[in-house]
């Protein structure tokens, strides 16, 4: 690790510019400079090096198979055709490992070594996309609901979400300078950053947009969320929950997964004002001793929830209304097509943890490219729109069209939506091995297989066609959002995990503890009786989570979102 915090870091960057050029140019190395791994991140990277070669490389004296993960921002998820066909020309000639949904709407390329770090950011900016912010302690890729184009109230919170996007980007022209040759501004390095600062934000920041009944942001997850209400078809405003976060360290009681709490409820209007409010009160009280504890929910949780609301309500300069009425029907995605209300068509498909490549007998790369082409001769009507839950949805097809995207979906076996079991459909698991550096167990090379020994269990029990929500993580960190899972495994060590329980399936309530620490064998064994008794005891339409917390197999975790207490 760096010598130097990670706050001394941003503070000396010159603005994210650091040493980033020179650690670029640098041909002794595929690493760059120590405190330029930190800064790349604001830039939407991360130095990685393949986990299953890094001995083998260690006992030949090599230094690591060092490559770059880099994420886009791409605010609700949305490309065009013909950017879904330049994002897949990247993929193809840069990365290592296809294209990459991510649990927050964006793609990830993997394995892009330094000396094409610059050409790959270029093809992206190229193809009208960018990586500004996607990393670091600033806000994220804003997430939304997915599928905005089903009525214009859905639209109207798309362009709501990507402005709040654009209006919370950090002002530097570093990136600009450093990957698309823009020339340096005349004293660059002293420009105003009117929201960030000079130190930027004291840890990642994240925003959702939910419109209910769905919950796929899994909106109190975020530090930021929006619930739209809307009524009459118009949509009226939002309920603004504040304090979500999933990351956790294993031992640690002074780290937890957080629900964000309802402070009220805002008009359209009022939303730049109130997203500017919660981000400036967390950039100047968010700790920045303690990193670990610098997320905006130990600030909530340090200070007290009516102490931050005051605090939003001063800098944004009016109250919160009383936060109105909604509820959750489930926070997975709905699989299929719907038709929109203007008579366009939306199609949701399966990615298996988001991970679209040819390989492994799929063809799935090949299949979304020629999705693509059909889009782009159709006139230029339909998009792809990717889900918080790592899937695609093929949206804004026209009627006379539909077959000819039904024949694709199912030549390159793209069709799981009608035959997979709604647990395999749903399941969730982050990248985990061999790139995320913070990995302690497998995670989405292990899915399909663990689902499938879940599925077994499922068919004991009569219970193939019953939704159940199960996620796993290769750390605590919580990229899959475990804790909302109703079963979810998170990775305490190669092949052994903790077993969660008890989430609900609408993302209202967290799951708990109810085995550490175990492997394959002892995960199946400890749900086999739990989904006998299921099977036997369930009352109409309730989940395996509710059920759990009903007969008192696990208990209701402390923190619950303030609206949904009653
Ligand atoms: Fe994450 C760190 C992948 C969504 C909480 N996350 C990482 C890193 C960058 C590992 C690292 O720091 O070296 C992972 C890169 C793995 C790789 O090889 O690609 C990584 N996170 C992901 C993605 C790709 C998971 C996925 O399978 O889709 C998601 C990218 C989202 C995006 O497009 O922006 C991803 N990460 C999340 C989420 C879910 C969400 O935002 O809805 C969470 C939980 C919510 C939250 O933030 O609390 C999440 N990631 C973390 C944390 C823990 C943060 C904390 O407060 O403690 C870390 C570690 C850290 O920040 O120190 C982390
Ligand atoms: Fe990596 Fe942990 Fe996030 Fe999984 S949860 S991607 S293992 S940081």
């Amino acid at each position: 690790m760096s010598a130097h915090s990670v706050e001394d870091i941003k503070q000396d960057s010159g603005r994210l510019r650091g040493t980033l050029l020179a650690s670029l140019a640098n041909p002794i190395t595929g690493a760059l400079a120590e405190d330029d791994q930190t800064l790349i991140k604001y830039h939407g990277s991360y130095q990685q090096d393949d986990r299953d070669i890094r001995e083998e490389r260690r006992q030949q004296k090599l230094e690591p198979a060092f490559s770059f993960m880099i994420r886009t921002r791409t605010p609700g998820g949305v490309v065009t055709p013909e950017q879904w066909l330049k994002l897949d020309r990247i993929a193809t000639t840069f990365a290592e490992r296809g294209l990459r949904i991510t649990t927050r709407q964006a793609f990830q390329f993997h394995g892009v070594i330094k000396g094409e770090l610059k050409p790959t950011m270029q093809a992206i900016n190229a193809a009208l996309i960018d990586t500004l912010a996607a990393c670091g302690d600033v806000n994220r890729n804003v997430a939304v609901a997915a599928n905005p184009l089903q009525s214009q109230a859905h639209a109207a919170v798309f362009a709501q979400a990507a402005a709040l996007s654009e209006h919370l980007l950090p002002n530097t022209r570093a990136y600009y300078e450093i990957w698309l040759d823009e020339e340096k501004v005349a004293g660059s390095g002293e420009e105003v950053e009117p929201i960030y600062g000079q130190a930027y934000l004291p840890r990642k920041f994240k925003i959702g947009f939910a419109i209910p009944p769905y919950n796929d942001v899994d909106v109190y997850a975020q530090d930021l969320g929006f619930i739209a209400i809307i009524e009459d078809g118009k949509l009226v405003g939002y309920n603004v929950s504040v304090g979500g976060g999933m990351g956790a360290s294993h031992g640690d009681p002074e780290t937890y997964p957080r629900l964000g709490d309802v402070i009220g409820f805002v008009t359209p209007e009022q939303v730049i004002a109130v997203g500017e409010a919660v981000v400036t009160a967390q950039r100047d009280f968010g700790n920045r001793a303690v990193r670990k504890r610098a997320r905006l929910k130990y600030t909530i949780d340090d200070r007290g929830l009516d102490w931050f609301k005051a605090e939003v309500e001063r800098r944004a300069g009016f109250a919160l209304d009383a936060a109105r009425d909604f509820a959750f029907a489930h926070n997975n995605d709905r699989f299929g097509w719907v038709e929109g209300e203007d008579g366009r068509w939306h199609l949701t498909l399966r990615i298996p943890s988001g991970r679209i490549w040819d390989r492994d007998g799929l063809s799935h790369l090949t299949g979304l490219r020629e999705i693509a082409r059909v889009l782009v001769k159709s006139s230029h009507t339909g998009e792809f729109r990717m889900t918080p839950n790592q899937n695609l949805v093929i949206a804004g097809v026209p009627a006379s069209e539909r077959w000819r995207i039904d024949a694709l979906v199912s030549s390159h076996g793209l069709g799981a939506h009608t035959t997979a079991t709604p647990t395999r459909l749903n399941a969730l698991a982050c990248v985990a091995l061999p790139t995320c550096g913070l990995a302690m167990a497998e995670a989405e090379r292990y899915l399909p297989e663990f689902v499938g020994k879940v599925e077994t269990l499922l068919d004991t029990h009569g219970l193939r066609d019953m939704p159940l929500n199960l996620r796993i993580s290769g750390c605590p960190n919580g990229c899959s959002r475990p804790y909302l899972g109703e079963i979810a495994l998170v990775g305490k060590a190669p092949g052994r995990y903790n077993l969660m329980l008890g989430a609900d399936h609408r993302g209202q309530r967290l799951n708990t503890l109810y085995r550490e620490n175990i492997d394959e064998a002892a995960i199946l064994a400890a749900l086999d009786p739990l989904l006998a008794r299921y099977a036997g005891e369930r009352e109409s339409e309730e989940g395996f989570g509710d059920f759990l917390v009903r007969s008192q197999v696990v208990r209701i975790p402390k923190h619950i979102p303030v609206q949904v207490q009653a």
